[in-house]
């Protein structure tokens, strides 16, 4: 079954708001299969951004998405990727099409509330670097 990996970026967490994004994605049919509140260290950042480590924002993002804990959670269903997306919205909230999860809670282009893995292998590289396979509730493993 697919897999996404989303995380509620610390933005949301300072105001109060993680729970109404996880209703947003589990009303899309998806299910939570792993969930965890984490504080991301500077390699763990690292990790994650490193296809953007030549990009200007890099430090900036860095610095901020391990500036306070957030959570991370592992989502399953089918086309869980390309749904979790489209209901994330653009990049830049300023720029998300209306009703989605960035335009409704996003604040700038760096502080845009959520992270959505962008394909299939991108989320299966990702969860690695959050979750333990058995810290992960599969549907068939139930
Ligand atoms: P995505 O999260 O929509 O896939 P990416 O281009 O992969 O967007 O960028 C990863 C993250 O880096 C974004 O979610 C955002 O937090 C941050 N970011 C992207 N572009 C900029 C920028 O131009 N300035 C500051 N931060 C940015
Ligand atoms: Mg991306």
């Amino acid at each position: 079954m697919e897999r996404s990996l989303v995380l509620i970026k610390p933005d949301v967490m300072h105001t109060g708001l993680g729970g109404a994004i996880i209703n947003r994605l589990e009303k899309l049919g998806l299910k939570v299969v792993a969930l965890k509140m984490l504080r991301m260290d500077r390699a763990l950042a690292e990790r994650h951004y490193a296809i953007h480590k030549d990009k200007p924002f890099f430090e900036s993002l860095v610095n901020y998405i391990s500036s306070a804990p957030l959570i991370a959670i592992v989502f399953e269903g089918e086309g869980a990727v390309e749904k979790i997306r489209k209901a994330m919205g653009a990049t830049d909230p300023a720029k998300a099409e209306p009703e989605t999860i960035r335009a409704d809670f996003g604040l700038t282009i760096e502080r845009n509330a959520v992270h959505g893995s962008d394909s299939v292998e991108t989320a299966e590289k990702e969860i690695k670097l959050f979750f333990a396979e058995d810290e992960i509730f599969s549907e068939e493993k139930r």
